[in-house]
């Protein structure tokens, strides 16, 4: 199986795919995507993925879009180590963990809103106070899953699926300068996933298109 990720560095929800590549072990090329000059609105990039949105993981020629998405068809595909647990009720508890930051944290902190928002006149300091709002929101109801779930991870004992959306959230959560001392569990359980051999060779600064931030 050749696969390659469109990808960009900073970007979080491509972050999430490659901890799930990088814990399954698996080979694959990244093809950086410039979304500063919006090369990902370009025809060639559209043509891979119509919503103009990285990731795109290309498995043997066939792209496909949407991070949890291929997250889920990785699990299928290689099901070892597994991202989702095997009882139904905590494979149910780790997609509401990760839906929350996948669904409701960042799509309203995505680059075309805040691009949006500069276009309205909002400036640095608003954009910032409007990821801050909606990040702090979204932690507030992660940090009383991760303290009762997690077990060093953030459910249970080894990484997965949570961890693949919490870690790039708050990579994301420090570029907007929150404050995280009201969120110690997810703090804990991301200090030590930042550790894990896998989810550190994920790391924006580690990538071939990374740049001084
Ligand atoms: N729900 C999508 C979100 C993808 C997404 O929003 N990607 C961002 C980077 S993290 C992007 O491409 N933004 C470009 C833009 O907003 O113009 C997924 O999980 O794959």
């Amino acid at each position: 199986m050749k696969l390659t990720l469109h990808s960009a560095w900073r970007a979080s929800a491509p972050y999430r795919v490659r901890i799930g590549l990088n814990l399954k072990g698996l080979d694959y090329a990244i093809q950086p995507v410039d979304l500063v000059s919006s090369q990902h609105h370009g025809e060639a990039y559209r043509a891979l993925n119509g919503q103009a949105l990285v990731p795109t993981l290309d498995v043997d020629g066939r792209p496909l879009t949407q991070s949890l998405a291929i997250l889920e068809w990785l699990d299928e595909t290689v099901p070892q180590p597994r991202l989702l647990p095997a009882d139904p009720f905590d494979r149910a508890t780790v997609r509401a963990m990760a839906e929350i930051v996948a669904c409701d944290i960042h799509p309203v902190n995505n680059l075309r809103i805040l691009r949006a928002l500069t276009g309205l006149g909002v400036d640095q300091d608003g954009r910032d106070a409007w990821a801050q709002r909606w990040i702090v929101d979204g932690f507030t109801a992660l940090e009383p899953m991760v303290a009762r779930h997690g077990k060093g991870y953030a459910f249970g004992a080894e990484p997965g699926l949570a961890d693949c959306c919490l870690v790039p959230q708050v990579y994301n959560a420090a570029r907007f300068h929150v404050d995280m001392t009201p969120f110690p569990a997810i703090s804990a359980v991301v200090a030590r996933a930042l550790e894990h051999p896998a989810i550190a060779a994920a790391h924006p600064n580690l990538q071939p298109d990374a740049q001084k931030a």
